[in-house]
């Protein structure tokens, strides 16, 4: 197969109205990244590749297209991380007018990694981001759901790329945190995290001075490509809850964000608190939490 020629022209975000249809010649217009073109469908996948052994070379940076020949079809990519760094995998279906639900799943045998991903912040497609160590990966692409069928109407497109961080923090957590023994935040007003351990709590103390008593917290993951499911919550030194907010009551966000009018001056504990399954351990479970503290509005 090749890419669906049925293919509408796809925003290619770079500013213009066409969309790069011509592999050879990539838009050269501006584009937001700073990087070049995205050059799309240069590589389609080789059936049968339903298993590692049989995969499909991804190569790193190019857009991949693929196909669902029916609902059972299963589809394996591979590419090797050669360096240390963060490793983005994207996989869309739905953004591109497919009429594909899709799963993806990561893994590196070699390396004890498996992670599975079917969707990403507000939007069907999956989107993978993390930490990731040299190896040989593989990207498994399925469709989601029985009521699934195939056919030309069922396509995707996979892309791996290395990737700066997704987000800058001030300080990493240091693990053992505790609630007895939390990390001092001091003027560290952004802290990266991530799940260690199943049942992971990640605890806080931060000092709220006089005069600056509303205090926000904002978890940022799930919405960058990590696959953590994280909740927080604040109390004081005693023991007082002073508020407890989770994924499943975040409303419009899939991560946790939380927002105290008026904290007493003095000690809080800040817990960061896994949520996931047990088996939603390491580096694909990564967390920023930012502070702020403000005086009364
Ligand atoms: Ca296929
Ligand atoms: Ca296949
Ligand atoms: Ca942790
Ligand atoms: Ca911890």
């Amino acid at each position: 197969m090749g890419c669906p020629p049925t293919l509408e022209p796809v925003d290619d975000k770079d500013g213009d109205t066409d969309a790069d249809t011509d592999v050879s010649a990539p838009d050269s217009g501006p584009d937001d990244t700073g990087l070049p073109p995205l050059v799309r469908c240069a590589v389609t996948e080789v059936e049968p590749n339903a298993t590692t052994t049989d995969a499909t070379a991804l190569p790193r940076e190019v857009r991949a297209c693929g196909q669902f020949t029916d609902r059972f079809d299963v589809d394996t990519w591979a590419f090797e991380v050669v360096q240390e760094g963060w490793l983005g995998v994207e996989v869309d279906a739905y953004a591109i007018g497919s009429e594909a639900d899709i799963t993806v799943t990561l893994s590196s045998p070699g390396l004890g990694l498996t992670v599975v991903a079917s969707s990403w912040g507000q939007l069907p497609d999956a989107r993978l981001m993390l930490p990731a160590q040299p190896g040989p990966y593989f990207v498994s692409i399925r469709q989601e759901g029985s009521r699934q069928m195939g056919g030309e109407d069922y396509f995707y497109e996979v892309l791996a790329s290395a990737s700066k961080p997704p987000v800058e923090t001030d300080i990493r957590e240091a693990e053992p945190n505790p609630l007895g023994s939390p990390q001092v935040l001091g003027a560290a007003r952004s802290v990266f995290g991530d799940v260690d351990a199943s049942a992971d709590e990640d605890w806080f103390a931060l000092e709220v001075p006089v005069g600056l008593p509303t205090l926000r917290l904002a978890v940022v993951a799930e919405a960058l490509g990590s696959q953590a499911d994280m909740a927080l919550v604040v109390r004081t030194v005693g023991g007082t809850e002073l508020g407890r907010t989770s994924t499943a009551e975040a409303g419009s966000s899939i991560d946790p964000s939380i927002s105290l009018p008026s904290v007493d001056a003095g000690t809080v504990l800040i817990g960061v608190i896994a949520e996931g399954r047990p088996t939603d351990v390491g580096a694909p479970y990564w967390y920023a939490l930012s502070v702020s503290l403000e005086g009364t509005p």
